[in-house]
């Protein structure tokens, strides 16, 4: 499945720069608050060791890239614009987007760990902002969302329960439009202990307590602790981390990635997403600038935390947040090539629990129609429409309809 991730976070984090740096795209970028007015969209990726060098084969991706062993996986990253505290009543430029949020599978909430933006996203002496009250005024903001579309559409909701609708189903018509799953609703109706309770009798504190299990189900989330280059940022990281245990915090330079991508691209440097080190190619085509801007981050980023941090949050967000596996779908499962001789041509992202009828739902539902059973190509052996697939999995479905 294609993978929505969605950036959110107060204005002035470094949302853009993230976006920017894992796109490659040039959406504008700026010190002044709400710079980002409606949301950009763009292709970044999911980075894995690709199965290439075990089969000892040469690939030919067509859906994805292979760098040096390594599968670069699309999937779609959403940058938002920022919010603020009081967005839901409408402060900054309110909570519209959120909806595009929504829309998402998983968030990256980025914050600004030097503390550089006072309480509105103005820029402020580094350190002197609060990163920690940054990040509860955000997920406050996005519970009070969730609050919003629950009050609103209450009456109809407890209309439609009267009539014999269970809660979960009433529930589920509203909350649909973001997102959200029946199955969502009643993990959160369980862990809030109102599974047995009238709707109509839930008070305030019933409510929230509710939405906060249910934004906190529906939208798995990371915490990405932004612009870790400044001094100011490694004591707030900590306190971030200690205030946040249930969540993954990862340390980050957006731009520290940006540049780095960017002295990629002009052929400045060698240099991998993701990885720990990057190599000068010719060190005398550098300005001093240049020079010492990447001085710095091999020593204040990369030195200290292994890598910029930038596709490791996309990393954790696909593939903890959202458990997803990789496989590999062959027509030929002795040449793992497709039907024009393409060796690995595609790597596909599953939820874990898919089976094989998934991945043909996934390439094509004439496919899935005549399914059959699927080959390993590993071993030769058929595996069942309904065997759960395995990460690295590469495999050739048979299916009178046609075959892949
Ligand atoms: N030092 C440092 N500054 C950064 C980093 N990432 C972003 N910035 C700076 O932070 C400011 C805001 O960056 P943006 O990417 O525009 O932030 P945003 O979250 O998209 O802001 P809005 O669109 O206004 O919500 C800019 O001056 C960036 O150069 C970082 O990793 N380190
Ligand atoms: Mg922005």
């Amino acid at each position: 499945m294609k993978v929505k991730l969605g950036l959110i976070g107060k204005t002035n984090t470094g949302k853009t720069t993230f976006f920017n740096s894992s796109t490659m795209q040039s959406a504008e970028v700026s010190t002044y608050p709400f710079t980002t007015k409606k949301p950009n969209v763009g292709t970044a990726y999911a980075v894995v060791l690709c199965v290439c060098r075990e089969f000892g084969v040469k690939d030919n991706p067509r859906n994805s890239k292979c760098i040096d062993g390594w599968r670069f996986i699309p999937i779609e990253l959403i940058d938002l614009p920022g919010l603020i505290k009081g967005a839901h009543a409408g402060k900054g430029l309110g909570n519209q987007f959120l909806a595009v949020a929504a829309q998402s599978d998983a968030l990256t909430h980025v914050v600004d760990a030097s503390g550089s933006i006072d309480v509105n996203g103005y820029l402020t002496e580094p350190g002197t902002g609060d990163p920690v009250a940054d990040i509860a005024d955000i997920e406050e903001e996005l519970v009070m969302w969730y609050l919003k579309m629950l009050e609103g559409n209450l009456d109809k909701m407890v209309r439609e329960i009267k009539r014999g609708k269970g809660m979960v189903n009433a529930m589920g018509g509203i909350f649909a439009g973001i997102g959200v799953k029946p199955f969502h609703i009643k993990m959160a109706l369980e862990k809030s202990g109102l599974t047995d309770k009238d709707l109509e009798n839930w008070d305030f504190e019933e409510k929230k307590e509710f939405c906060w299990n249910l934004r906190d189900i529906s939208k798995p989330t990371l915490i990405v602790a932004n612009k870790m280059d400044l001094p100011t940022a490694y004591e707030n990281f900590k306190r971030i981390r200690d205030a946040y245990p249930d969540y993954i915090v990862v340390p980050a330079s957006a731009e520290a990635e940006l540049t780095l991508r960017k002295a990629e691209s002009k052929g400045f440097i060698r240099y991998l997403p993701g990885e720990e080190r990057f190599e000068i190619i010719d060190s005398t085509k550098l300005t001093e600038k240049q020079r010492w801007a990447l001085e710095f981050i091999k020593r204040t980023i990369l030195r200290e935390y292994m890598r910029t941090g930038v596709q490791f949050a996309i990393n954790v967000a696909v593939f903890k947040l959202l458990r997803m596996n990789v496989v590999y779908p062959v027509y030929d499962p002795s040449k793992l090539t497709d039907k024009k001789g393409n060796v690995l041509p595609d790597a596909i992202l599953m939820p874990v629990g898919s089976t094989v009828k998934d991945l043909a739902m996934e390439i094509h539902s004439e496919l899935a129609k005549g399914l059959l059973y699927a080959i390993d190509a590993r071993t030769g052996l058929r595996l069942p429409s309904n065997y759960q697939l395995k990460d690295r999995d590469v495999l050739s479905i048979v299916s009178t309809t046609k075959r892949v």
